[in-house]
């Protein structure tokens, strides 16, 4: 059962967590090259849900696992600590609020901050021990093609269009040689949530190039961008090169689609009581901050 302290709160609680997380995203608006901690709390949200198992029902946001070392030092996951320590003070101001439901309020905050569509909201997630910490291997890697992809997101049953949907979160932020071997940002908006992505797979010329790391990424020079080979599989692929068009065209069916996908995504194996209804967070500019 949900923490009774939790249990009792409602829409305007939780809309105070998110007005704490977009606060600080405004004071810390210079981190990474001015990127912000948008992007980096968007990856860390689909990180903790990324490990589910539609096979067991193990992994996934409910349990904030993330929270102990050894999912939080998964290879797949450097530079997400940072997204990490951004929320321990969050954290420390709601002691109530579980770590599933910090990790997924942070991304869906950033999300709206960012300018993206609105992500209707669960809460009921429940902390679990350290025993429920699923095995590292379970993010997706970024050196292969269409075929990869389309196997790996079998296991949360994506359809190709939610897959599609999903990945235009890549016009966020950058990769880190660093963190991932990769180098280089999808676009100069980096911290406005958009069909970016779409647009500049399916309109700009992309060279394969072998990083500083030693890894295959396709760049456009003239821009400064870079696509993992993930990313350009979606383009590759007739399948999925479909909807890259689709979302290409109309932001606001991206908008769509990435809402019902990403929603889906943070919720995956958890049976919410009938009784959470989402909530809908109003922007910090809505509210007139
Ligand atoms: Fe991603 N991602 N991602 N990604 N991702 C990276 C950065 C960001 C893959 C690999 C990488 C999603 C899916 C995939 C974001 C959101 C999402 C980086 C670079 C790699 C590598 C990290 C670094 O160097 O710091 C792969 C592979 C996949 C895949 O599915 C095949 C999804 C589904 C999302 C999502 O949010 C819905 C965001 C945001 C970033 C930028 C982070 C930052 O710090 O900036």
């Amino acid at each position: 059962a949900l923490h009774t302290a939790q249990q009792e709160k409602n829409s305007e609680d939780y809309q105070e967590v998110y007005n704490a997380i977009a606060t600080k995203m405004r004071e810390e608006k210079d981190f990474d090259n001015n990127n912000g901690y948008g992007p980096v709390l968007v990856r860390l949200s689909w990180h903790v849900s990324g490990t589910w198992d539609k096979r067991d029902n193990s992994g996934g946001s409910f349990g904030g696992t993330y929270r102990f070392k050894k999912e939080m030092n998964d290879p797949l996951s450097r530079g997400l600590q940072n997204g990490f320590k951004f929320l321990e003070s969050i954290d420390k101001q709601f002691p109530w609020l579980s770590h599933g439901d910090l990790f997924t309020l942070g991304g869906v905050t950033a999300i709206q901050e960012m300018q993206g569509p609105k992500i209707p909201w669960r809460s009921g997630r429940v902390d679990e021990p350290e025993s429920m910490v699923p095995d590292n291997g379970r993010l997706p890697e970024p050196h292969y093609g269409a075929d990869y992809v389309r196997s790996y997101y079998e296991r949360f049953n994506f359809t190709d269009q939610e897959v599609v949907a999903l990945l235009g979160a890549h016009v966020l932020g950058k990769a880190h040689l660093k963190n991932s071997g990769y180098d280089g940002p999808w676009d100069d908006e980096s911290n406005i949530f958009s069909n970016a992505f779409y647009d500049n797979l399916l309109k700009l010329k992309w060279t394969p190039e072998i990083n500083d790391a030693g890894n295959k990424q396709y760049d456009n020079k003239e821009k400064g961008y870079m696509m993992l080979p993930t990313d350009y599989a979606l383009f590759q692929d007739p399948k999925y090169l479909k909807y890259v068009k689709a979302y290409a065209n109309d932001q606001d069916l991206f908008f769509k689609d990435f809402t019902k996908v990403y929603t889906k995504l943070i919720e995956n194996g958890i049976e919410f009581p009938k009784e959470n209804k989402p909530h809908l967070f109003k922007t910090l500019k809505e509210q007139g901050k």
